[in-house]
This record gives structure tokens, C-alpha cells and sequence, in this order.
């Protein structure tokens, strides 16, 4: 073989006749990385990846709507892919590359790869201000893709082609790294993408690139299995593939016993030191399984397990209680969320992001296998809902996917409702239409904010009605059904818990994206039970609700633990 043999491409091209030889493999099973490219097309990348992608067509190129979302579908088509497989994502230059850029925290906090190509503005300079430039009068060695840099893992500007010989390798180093993925963003200069150079051939020959398991430290181990064999009815927590979000430790007011200790289990040594925790460094299966080892013969006390029984049914009977719920004139969200639980098939794929729901799923969600319960909790994105279900739909076109979005999550982004079309990815939509936001709703009234700002009505004398209005409210000539139509969904208009029952059956004949509508009640909530959120109070006020509110969270935020000791 030639080492030295070379192959003129632009640098556009480059890139792509790359991304299609890489492959990934993790216990033997091999696959491609990259299952295509998302992309809108414009000054900025057209002519450079665009005209890359249209010369190679089995490297597939989707049209996406909105490049946020593009990055959502990336984002949520890696997750179901345990991140074995994702997409590129290409932009024009300007408001199409910061597009992107919440698509990018998204994926980033949620450690998954996804690769983004935002066009960026020309290298050689004479021609500047190109259209849609940002300009500094201090350098002119900026542009608005700088903005991705604390929104991704790995980031670089290809000022060169010949540069990708050594940036494609380092980008897919940390799309595959099972501790370090997240978004990865190469920069790309509209005339350098169309610039030529030659390549050596070397650096399109299909790579392989191993996913590990790694394992965690044997002391560590060993150290994890004696505190498990020493704890009587175990003070432990053992965090799995947790971030310890603040909704994971209510805030960091959950886990009072002063005796509690924590051993994480996690591929990032960020999450496995959190809480002071006794770190298991390492992939979880394989850490699980040496752990498993290790405790052989070991079991908790019987009485303990018993205890944990009887909290488990207690917790059904009460998700049963909120399953039947029939609340009139509108239904409760609680019992709508049961029919869906009930009405799906085994094997669907429910996805979820933003607003009242996340917390209502979380507690009442069934979940039937291990992708069943697709919760986007890390950035909490609304908008995700539609764009991230297909996504979902592309990685596993056999299961049903759920969409379970509000009615603001749904103004915010329903673009690629358009796209599922387009492509023939049937999603099933919950639209859950409380004509604003339930969720921030009740949050402002324990805040003692009554609502305020969190309702879709029109202002009343050049004020905002808060939720003392009642129905003494002007209320929007939104149609979302309709809206739905317009994008080409089959839609089904619900008023009763009955009629929705009779969608969820209608909707498994459909031939393409469906959407069920209903409205549902604002205020009937499912409890908090022992769960708080700090979320912090205006300290003076000349409200006395807000004051109220003060002095509530000021007694839960002196609560609050730091964990000091493993
Ligand atoms: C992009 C984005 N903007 C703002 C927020 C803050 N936020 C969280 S929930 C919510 C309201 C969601 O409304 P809707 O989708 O109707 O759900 P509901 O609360 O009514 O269940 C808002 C504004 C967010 N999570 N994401
Ligand atoms: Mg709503």
C-alpha cells in the first residue's frame, strides 16, 4: 500500500469521505458512527458541505427545520443508540451556527456525541463583513462560533484543510469516550471549506474506534464491598449513572442521616466524586458485575427488604389512585398520563423535556423496558419534545414513540412535526393544551407570585392576570389542533377523558405523525410528597404572599447538606 498516495478534496469533502469510514464497536458488535447528516443549507456551508453531501449520497443528508432542533434529533437519535451511533449536524453561517448552540448544551450535559459543523466566516478576510458577521473592533479573530466553546466538549476552527488531518481524529477521540462525549464543534470557514487539498488516502480507510468498558480501581472495589458487608440495613446510597442533579437530592436536603454514605458508579470521575462519594470509576455493567463478586452471599436483612416492599406497593396503589382520577369538566393530566401508560404498546418509547410533565412522569410513569422512559432532565429543553421523538423514531422505527409535550413546549418548537413527514417517521404527540404554563404556574404560587406572567391570556388593562383572575380572563384565538393540521399531522381533537382513550386506539391505524389534542386542568396536581426545590425567594418584598414564601424557604434552605466525609 501506498502511504504516500494523496486524493484532492476540498476540505468540505474531506470531512464527509471521513465521517463515513468511521465505525464503532463495543463487545464485538460493530457499526457505523455516523448514521448522516442534518443540515439547512445557506451561504455559509451550501457550497462547502453541501456540495460535499450531494457529491457522496450514501453519506445520507436529512432537512431539518430549525437547526436547534436538528441538534435535538442528533441528540435524542444518540441517546436511544446507548451513543454508538449519531449524526452530523451542519449550519449556515450566523443565526444558523447559534442555532445550534442550545442543541449543543443540551448534548453536552446530557454526555452525548453529537457532531456540529456550523459554517463560519471567511478565513481569508477581504470580503469582510460577510453577510450575517459579527464584528469586533478588537480582533478579527472572532465570530459568533465562538459561543460554542463552553457548550462543547471539543471545539475547533479548521483555518486550514490540511488542519483536519489532525482535528477529525481528536473529534472523534471524544465523541467516543464514554467519560468525555458531548458535543463537538469544528468551526468551518466558508471558503476554506471549498478549498482543496491532498489528502493522503491513508486518512479515509475505515477505522475502528473500540468503546470501552473500563473498570473501576480494585481497592476502590474492594473498599465499596466491605462498607456494603459492614451496613446493618444499609446507610448507603449507591448512585448509578447518576449527575446528583438538584432533583435527584432535592436540592441537597435529601439524605439527612448523619451516618449516610455514597458510593457512585460512573464512567466520568466528575459524577463518581460527587457527594464525597467513595468513586467506582468505570463503565457500569462490568463495575456492577465485579461488585456483584465481590458481595457474593451477602444480603440485606430480611425485615429491611420486607420494609422496601411495602413502600413499593404503597407507592402503586397510590400511582392507581391518580391513574383513576376522573376529573370534569376538564381532565387531570395525572389520569391522562395513566392512559397512555396503559394504552401504548409494551414496546413503545416515550419522550418527554420540559414543563409540568417530567415531574408527573417521573412519579407515574410505568416504565416497560429500558428505553420506554425517554426523559430529556438534563437541560430540561423546551421544544425538545417533538424534535428529540424523531430522533427517536429514526434510532428505533419499529417501537411506537410517544411525544408528550404542553402546549408551551409545543409553540416553542414544532417544526419538525414537518420533517417526520418528510421522512415518514410516524410520531404519536400528546398535546396538552392548560393554556400556559401549569408547571412555572404553581411554582409562582408557592413562591407566593400567584401565576403571574405564566398564563396565555391577553393583558388586561396593560396588566398581566394572575391566577386571582379565575376564569375572568380574555382568552387567545390560538388554535393549536388546527396549527397541527396546517404541518400535515392527522389530528384527533379530544374534549373528554373518553374521547382520549378512543384517540390513543385510533391513533395506532394512522399512516403518519398524529397528534392528539386536549385540554387539561391547570390547577389538579400531583402531591411533591418529600420532595423540595430551591428555588430562592425575594429576600424583601413588598408582597405578603412573597414574604410567606420567604421564610418557608429559608427554613428548608438551612437544611441544606454538604457532604464533607466519604
Ligand atoms: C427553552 C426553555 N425556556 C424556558 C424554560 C422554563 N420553563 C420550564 S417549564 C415552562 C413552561 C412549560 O409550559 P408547557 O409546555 O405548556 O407545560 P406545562 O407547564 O403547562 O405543563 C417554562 C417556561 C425551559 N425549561 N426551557
Ligand atoms: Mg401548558
Amino acid at each position: 500500500m501506498n502511504e504516500q498516495a494523496t486524493k484532492r478534496l476540498t476540505m468540505a469533502q474531506a470531512i464527509i469521505a471521513f465521517l463515513k469510514n468511521q465505525y464503532v464497536e463495543r463487545d464485538g458488535r460493530e457499526q457505523p458512527f455516523f448514521a448522516g447528516c442534518f443540515g439547512i443549507f445557506g451561504h455559509g456551508n451550501i457550497a462547502g458541505i453541501g456540495q460535499a453531501l450531494q457529491q457522496m449520497p450514501e453519506f445520507r443528508y436529512y432537512q431539518a427545520r430549525n437547526e436547534q432542533a436538528m441538534v435535538h434529533s442528533a441528540a435524542a437519535y444518540a441517546k436511544t443508540k446507548n451513543r454508538l451511533q449519531t449524526f452530523a449536524c451542519t449550519s449556515s453561517v450566523g443565526p444558523g451556527a447559534t442555532n445550534m448552540v442550545t442543541g449543543a448544551a443540551l448534548a453536552t450535559i446530557n454526555r452525548l456525541p453529537v457532531l456540529l459543523l456550523p459554517g463560519d466566516i471567511f478565513a481569508r478576510r477581504n470580503v469582510a463583513p460577510v453577510l450575517q458577521q459579527l464584528e469586533s473592533e478588537h480582533t478579527q479573530d472572532i465570530s459568533v462560533n465562538d459561543c460554542f466553546k463552553p457548550v462543547s466538549r471539543y471545539w475547533d476552527r479548521i483555518m486550514r484543510p490540511e488542519q483536519l488531518l489532525t482535528a477529525l481524529p481528536e473529534a472523534m477521540r471524544v465523541l467516543t469516550s464514554p467519560a468525555e462525549t458531548g458535543a463537538v464543534t469544528l468551526a468551518l470557514p466558508e471558503d476554506v471549506q471549498t478549498e482543496a487539498y491532498a489528502y493522503p488516502d491513508a486518512f479515509f480507510r475505515k477505522r475502528i474506534w473500540h468503546i470501552p468498558r473500563n473498570r473501576p480501581d480494585r481497592h476502590s472495589l474492594e473498599q465499596a464491598a466491605a462498607w456494603i458487608r459492614a451496613s446493618k440495613q444499609p446507610l448507603l446510597v449507591i448512585g448509578i449513572g447518576t449527575r446528583y442533579s438538584d432533583f435527584t437530592t432535592s436540592s441537597k436536603t435529601a439524605f439527612q442521616n448523619p451516618e449516610v454514605h455514597f458510593i457512585n458508579i460512573n464512567v466520568a470521575p466528575l459524577d463518581a466524586y460527587k457527594q464525597f462519594a467513595l468513586p467506582l470509576a468505570g463503565d457500569a455493567k462490568v463495575t456492577l458485575e465485579e461488585l456483584l463478586t465481590l458481595l457474593d452471599g451477602y444480603s440485606v436483612d430480611p425485615n429491611y427488604r420486607t420494609n422496601a416492599e411495602q413502600l413499593h406497593t404503597a407507592w402503586e396503589e397510590e400511582v392507581e389512585r391518580i391513574y383513576t382520577i376522573r376529573n370534569t369538566p376538564l381532565p387531570s393530566q395525572g389520569e391522562l398520563i395513566g392512559a397512555v401508560n396503559e394504552l401504548s404498546d409494551p414496546s413503545a418509547i416515550m419522550v418527554c423535556a420540559a414543563g409540568s410533565l417530567p415531574g408527573d412522569l417521573h412519579k407515574l410513569w410505568r416504565a416497560r423496558h429500558p428505553k420506554n422512559y425517554h426523559m430529556e432532565y438534563g437541560y430540561s429543553c423546551m421544544g425538545y419534545e417533538i424534535a428529540g421523538g424523531l430522533g427517536i423514531k429514526m434510532a428505533a422505527p419499529d417501537h411506537d414513540v410517544y411525544v408528550m409535550v404542553g402546549d408551551g413546549s409545543y409553540l416553542m418548537m414544532n417544526s419538525e412535526i414537518v420533517t417526520s413527514i418528510q421522512e415518514h417517521y410516524k410520531l404519536i404527540i400528546v398535546l396538552l393544551d392548560n393554556s400556559g404554563f401549569k408547571s412555572i404556574g404553581a411554582l409562582s404560587r408557592s413562591l407566593g407570585q400567584d401565576g403571574f406572567g405564566t398564563r396565555y391570556v391577553y393583558p388586561h388593562n396593560g396588566r398581566w392576570p394572575t391566577d386571582a383572575a379565575g376564569a375572568d380572563v380574555q382568552t387567545l384565538p390560538v388554535d393549536l389542533a388546527a396549527n397541527a393540521r396546517s404541518l400535515g399531522a392527522h389530528v384527533i381533537e379530544c374534549k373528554t377523558y373518553a374521547d382520549f382513550v378512543a384517540a390513543l386506539n385510533t391513533v395506532q391505524t394512522t399512516d403518519r405523525t398524529s397528534v392528539i389534542y386536549i385540554q387539561n386542568d391547570r390547577y389538579v396536581a400531583i402531591p411533591n410528597y418529600e420532595g423540595w426545590w430551591d428555588v430562592p425567594v425575594a429576600e424583601v418584598s413588598e408582597m405578603s404572599s412573597v414574604q410567606a414564601a420567604r421564610a418557608e424557604w429559608a427554613a428548608m434552605r438551612a437544611v441544606e447538606r454538604y457532604f464533607l466525609e466519604q
